[in-house]
């Protein structure tokens, strides 16, 4: 099949990149199918796209909010639509299988009809005045050029969370997608233009992080940058982004699963399994700690093994593959070698660890037993199928377990006591807390984000999603018709 090279969007134009190079992304789940040719974007792409979204804003912002949802109820039919045809794409581009791939159109459906609906919300507040005929209120108001860097593991609904939200509220974007999913992005795109949104409003620049993100986090126009992925980058991109921009980070985390001695424990497994190997641990969500209470722990540790051993690694495409390869070959080498360094340290590998002989990036899902907390495989984030158990004494424990690494974004209890559970719910440090329920599974109407070093406080989704999108200004309207001192003439 001729392989087909794509372009970026500036001001409605779909053009080359001024570098005039582009690169190529395969398949990981088979690495001699080349899905495209990109643009290799850099500074000049940049700077052209940030003065068309300077451009569309002076009318976008005029677009009464519920008109601009009217455009975001056609992107969510659109994608209804095309929801096959776009999960396929999304398998073949980042491997995750095929039911997982549905779910992320699915979400990205959900969200644009949710941010549609806050095209008739936008809530500010009004209030009291400490002086007479004086009014107080809040109004949200858009910021103007706003970029959005996305990750490759959800590429089509996470871009959808920023986008929706940045547009309903009025913003202009440049949209920077991971290399390894620019493909996604262009569909995603693709159907935003479809659906009506004027030229300028979303511009889409492929290319790597280096050139095209760094320049985007610097630029002075841009108000504000919306970041998923690795702790470093976003880390470097507060560094960069300097005062006068916001900055809204969803990093990694490294989440656990707590599994009480009175919980169900099929039900605790079937947990573990879909929060540790769904999307191959490549999730900012993943389950990749298991704590356990001691009185379960043998039981259990043999229950998960026997399943991880059946679980079928392959093509997402096929229906009976389980678990899908890695993103790339860096990811592979990455989590190769966090399993050899789980085993220096001295936790017991129990299954899987193996890298098998096929044309993809493919690991075999792999479970680790006696990691303790002072461990690199329980403390930092590894990014693919590989999770760890580690044996409680009781609930103080296991949640002072779980609370013991840097990040914070989900957790998770098993068990049937109320007790137990408030207790997780008040002292698990983290922005997710699930019971009875894995460590991922977030839905658009709630808002998504972490606590500690798994973000920096605003949260995406939800009625947070607009925060970093807007500006809440505050007004004061004095009708007295004459000089009025708060704090001074109030008697
Ligand atoms: C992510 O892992 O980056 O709850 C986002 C979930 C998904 C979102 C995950 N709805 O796991």
């Amino acid at each position: 099949m001729p392989v087909s090279t794509y372009k970026i969007l500036i001001d409605g134009k779909w053009i080359s990149s001024e570098s005039g190079e582009t690169y190529s992304r395969v398949n990981p789940a088979n690495y001699s199918e080349v899905i495209g040719k990109f643009q290799q974007g850099n500074e000049k792409d940049v700077n052209k796209a940030v003065d068309a979204a300077e451009d569309a804003f002076e009318k976008w912002r005029e677009v009464p909010p519920p008109k601009r949802g009217e455009i975001l109820l056609k992107v969510a039919q659109l994608l209804k639509e095309n929801k096959e045809e776009l999960s396929r794409v999304m398998t073949r581009e980042m491997g995750k299988v095929l039911a997982e791939t549905r779910g992320d159109v699915q979400e990205a459906i959900d969200i644009c009809e949710y941010m549609a609906g806050e095209g008739r919300r936008l809530f500010g507040r009004t209030t009291t005045s400490e002086l007479p005929n004086k009014f107080s209120m809040t109004v949200r108001l858009p910021l103007g050029p706003v970029a959005c860097i996305t990750p490759w593991n959800f590429p089509i609904a996470i871009p959808a969370w920023k986008l929706s939200a940045a547009l309903i509220s009025g913003n202009t974007v440049v949209f920077k997608p991971s290399s390894d999913t620019p493909l996604c992005a262009i569909k995603f795109v693709e159907i935003l233009e479809k659906a009506g949104l004027p030229k300028g409003v979303v511009n889409l620049v492929t290319g790597p992080g280096e050139t095209v993100g760094t320049r985007l986090v610097k630029h002075k126009k841009i108000r504000a940058v919306s970041f998923t992925g690795h702790k470093d980058t976003g880390t470097q991109i507060l560094k960069e982004a300097g005062i006068g921009k916001r900055v809204g980070l969803e990093l990694g985390s490294k989440n656990p699963i707590i599994v009480m001695d009175d919980a169900d424990l099929r039900l605790a497994l079937d947990g573990v399994l879909w929060g540790a190997f769904g999307t191959c641990g490549q999730r900012c969500t993943a389950a990749s700690r298991v704590i356990v209470h001691k009185k379960v722990e043998q039981k259990f540790e043999r229950m998960l093994v026997e399943r991880t051993k059946k679980l079928r690694l392959g093509n997402g495409l096929n229906p009976k593959t389980d678990v899908g390869p890695l993103v790339n070959k860096k990811a592979q080498e990455k989590v190769t070698k966090y399993i050899e360094i789980g085993e220096h340290e001295g936790a017991k590998l129990c299954c899987g660890g193996k890298t098998p002989k096929l044309k993809g990036w493919f690991v075999e899902p792999t479970v680790f037993t006696n990691a303790s907390s002072d461990m690199k495989i329980f403390q930092d984030e590894i990014f693919g199928p590989v999770v760890s158990l580690t044996e409680a004494g009781n609930l103080d424990e296991a949640i002072d377990l779980a609370n013991a690494v840097e990040y914070g974004l989900s957790s998770s209890i098993y068990t049937n006591n109320i007790q137990n559970i408030m207790k997780a719910v008040k002292y698990l440090e983290f922005g997710l807390t699930y019971v009875n329920a894995s460590t991922i599974g977030s839905e658009v109407h709630l808002p998504f984000g972490g606590a500690k070093a798994s973000g920096n406080g605003f949260k995406e989704a939800g009625w947070t999603g607009i925060n970093l999108f807007t500006e809440e200004k505050t007004v004061y309207i004095d009708y007295s018709g004459k000089l009025q001192r708060a704090q001074i003439d109030i008697e």
